[in-house]
């Protein structure tokens, strides 16, 4: 367990494929937590803080095909570090909940299941940019490869890893699934394909069950 002392907030993180519906459900999210009270910081990676937010820029950009696959990575944890640093742990402190579009696990599944970086190396970088901090819950937004890169299809030029062809995000999608094999007590895979209303439903189940199981 990586948080949740007395007084601290909780660490909530959404998870998934492109496409997954992950950005739509978050508003649905600090909405129901909310409506218990609790303050809640909305939040993305990679990103989150200022620098950060430079730092997505250069892992988003197009111009920047074919970057090592060691220098994606430590952009991420760099950003990582400094949202950590800035924002989340800032957060946590005074009791607020941090609710974060993608997270680390996003990194095993990218990095690891997409672009094949040992999932050993990552490991070590979460120890050492995170120390003991993981999500507290991690809802993951399921859908076929297919399904996701349809909708997100749907939006404006690709940017560096919406470029990546179908098989990179099977990669993803199944690291993700085998992640939350791994870890069935900290996430919860929500059925993406399913209409709006009924992924809402399924997100407010696992929320609530969350809740009851920390006393909110
Ligand atoms: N990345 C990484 O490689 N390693 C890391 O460690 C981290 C990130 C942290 C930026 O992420 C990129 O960074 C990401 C991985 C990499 N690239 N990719 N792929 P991002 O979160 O900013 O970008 P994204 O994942 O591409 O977001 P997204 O495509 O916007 O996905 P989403 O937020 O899950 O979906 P959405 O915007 O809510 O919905 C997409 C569309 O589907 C939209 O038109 C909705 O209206 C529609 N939608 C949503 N739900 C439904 C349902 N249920 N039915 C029908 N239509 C729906």
């Amino acid at each position: 367990m990586s948080n949740g002392g007395e007084g601290m907030g909780r660490f909530v993180t959404l998870e998934g494929i492109e496409g997954a519906g992950k950005t739509t459900q978050l508003a649905w999210v600090r909405r129901v937590l909310e409506a218990r009270g609790l303050e809640v910081l909305v939040t993305r990676e990679p990103g989150g803080s200022p620098l950060g937010e430079r730092i997505r820029g250069l892992l988003l950009d197009p111009a920047g095909a074919g970057m090592a696959a060691d220098t994606e990575l430590l952009l991420l944890f760099a950003a990582r570090a400094e949202h950590l640093a800035q924002r989340i742990r800032p957060a946590l402190a005074r009791g607020t909940w941090v609710l974060c579009d993608r997270f680390t696990d996003a990194t095993y599944a990218y990095q690891g299941g997409g672009r094949g970086v040992d999932p050993e190396r990552i490991a070590m970088l979460e120890d050492y940019v995170q120390g003991p901090l993981r999500p507290d819950l991690t809802l993951l937004f399921d859908l076929p490869v297919a399904v996701g890169l349809a909708r997100a299809g749907r939006r404006c030029a690709p940017d560096r890893f919406e470029a990546e062809a179908a098989g990179f995000f099977e990669g993803v999608r199944a690291r993700y699934l085998a992640l939350a094999a791994s870890s069935p007590q900290r996430v919860h895979v929500i059925d993406a394909e399913a209409p709006v209303a009924r992924v809402s439903d399924q997100v407010e189940r696992a929320v609530a069950a969350f809740l009851a199981g920390v006393g909110r």
